[in-house]
């Protein structure tokens, strides 16, 4: 015990730990401040910081064939632990090369092997997760993690939640401790950072409590994350709708002809949080069709989502999202695109559609049979979300693939049996999507289209889609 409290005062001499005030990422000001990074300076403390995450892995007697460092900070202290002791390391990269072999982990991957994930700080454990879904994609098995230090604001809960066991050497409870009985910080100080945690959980405030739950907490309501600080306005807009309505229904409405469609707008409208149009298929679009959808938006509350699906260099898509017969930017809420041209194409959008309040998905997954969207592509899809989120607000996908709670996660290949469509679409139910992916939007065309009822259709999705998120919040 006396070598912890110990290594705690090091790292608060070495200025890794710093009290006072500070503007996080997040935008949240916080009065405590961990920067790990300052101890590559200090070699003895390296070593002693390494000693103490293998000690952890070992009384927790885990087992292992090869450890991963989370980039950059854990990276040089899973290197000491591997090369002391003689395991095999693996390296995650943050971003993949952009020529030859585009490896997102470099070394000997051994699939079904377990990989030991080694971090410096765990907040939500969204860094932690981020490493295991890339070693996950790679056949590896990943449940658990150790760490040095666990901030207690809900990061061991949601890594339980999604398989993996955070083992941390030190709490940031037992941090403030240590620092508070050596004279390093006096009872406010201490008192204002357990606030602070108190009050910024990262997973179900209520009932994580101070100390890392050994059940995962409730996960964040739709309404709950609309109001998080930094959500894109149209993810706020339609996560609050979909709470509103109790609907994660998205109505497909592929139909050749504009009176079939408004006619599927106003009857389903009162059941869905998003109509998505491919207007591209209608005979008779016309600006009047578009401004009649417009209105039926807002009389009953949906966004239309034009499934355009741009593909292209940012000039090009920019001049298709804004001009052209159908003057897309001007009326529809959202729409989305590929990243197969990178970046270029959503800063396309973004010049058009900013401005006009507008929000855009990236199609990180596809639920067609034999998609090449998988693995270090979705990787990299998130990635590009993530640094445009401006602008772009979530994902077509199949399965979570973002644990920022501001993207929305939107979902098709649904019907209420699984199976597929004879042409490689591919079907899941809407508890699947919802309840086991945990996805937040079940997009469905046929399943409602087909069906000779198509409101009573259409609500029998809703009501699957949102006894599944009901179910998922317990
Ligand atoms: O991966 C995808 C992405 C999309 S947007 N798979 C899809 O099926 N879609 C669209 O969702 C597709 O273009 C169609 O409009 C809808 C699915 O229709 P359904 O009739 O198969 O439910």
């Amino acid at each position: 015990m006396a070598e912890l409290d110990n290594l705690v005062l090091k790292l608060y001499e070495v200025q890794a730990v710093k009290f006072g005030t500070f503007k996080l990422k997040s935008g949240i000001t916080s009065p405590i401040y961990f920067d790990l990074r300052v101890i590559v300076s200090h070699p003895s403390l390296m070593n002693e910081v390494s000693s103490v995450l293998f000690r952890c892995a070992q009384e927790a007697r885990l087992q292992y064939g090869s450890v991963c460092g989370v980039p950059y900070t854990a990276l040089p202290l899973a290197t000491i632990v591997c090369s002391k002791h003689g395991v095999p390391m693996l390296i995650r990269r943050k971003e993949s090369k952009d020529y030859g072999t585009k490896k997102l982990v470099e070394g000997t991957i051994h699939p079904g092997d377990s990989c030991l994930i080694v971090e410096d700080v765990v907040t939500s454990g969204s860094s932690v997760l981020e490493t295991a879904q890339v070693l996950r994609n790679e056949g590896l098995k990943v449940t658990d993690a150790v760490v040095l230090m666990d901030r207690e604001q809900g990061g061991a809960a949601r890594l339980a939640e999604e398989g993996i066991a955070l083992h941390s050497v030190i709490t940031i409870s037992k941090l403030l401790e240590v620092l508070r009985a050596g004279g390093r910080i006096d009872a406010a100080a201490a008192e204002s950072v357990h606030q602070f945690i108190r009050d910024n959980n990262t997973f179900g405030a209520s009932t994580c409590g101070l100390s890392a739950p050994k059940k995962p907490c409730k996960e964040l309501s739709y309404e709950a994350r609309a109001d998080l600080p930094g959500v894109h306005p149209m993810a706020a807009q339609l996560l609050r709708l979909m709470e509103e309505k109790r609907s994660n229904l998205c109505l497909s409405a592929d139909v050749s002809r504009a009176e079939e469609l408004l006619q599927l707008a106003e009857e389903l409208g009162p059941l869905i949080c998003v109509l998505k149009t491919h207007v591209d298929i209608l005979e008779d679009f016309s600006v009047q069709v578009a401004n009649s959808l417009k209105d039926l938006a807002i009389k009953h509350n949906f966004l239309i989502f034009e499934d355009r699906k741009f593909a292209d260099i940012g000039n090009t898509v920019k001049h298709q999202y804004e001009g052209g017969l159908y003057r897309i930017a001007s009326w529809a809420h959202m729409v989305n695109a590929h990243a197969v041209p990178g970046p270029g194409v959503v800063h396309g959008l973004r010049a058009v559609g900013k401005a006009l309040e507008r929000g855009c998905l990236l199609i990180a997954q596809m639920s067609s049979r034999g998609s090449l969207a998988t693995g270090g592509y979705t990787q990299e899809v998130v990635k590009m979300a993530e640094d445009n989120s401006d602008f772009v607000f979530g994902f077509i996908c199949g399965s979570r693939i973002s644990d920022k709670p501001g993207f929305v996660h939107m979902t098709p290949g649904v019907q209420l049996q699984s199976g597929g469509d004879g042409m490689g679409q591919q079907y899941s139910c809407p508890g699947e999507v919802i309840g086991t992916k945990g996805c937040d939007v079940i997009i469905v065309g046929r399943g409602i289209l087909a069906a000779s009822d198509k409101v009573a259709a259409a609500e029998e999705y809703r009501k699957a889609g949102w006894e599944a998120y009901l179910k998922r919040l317990s």
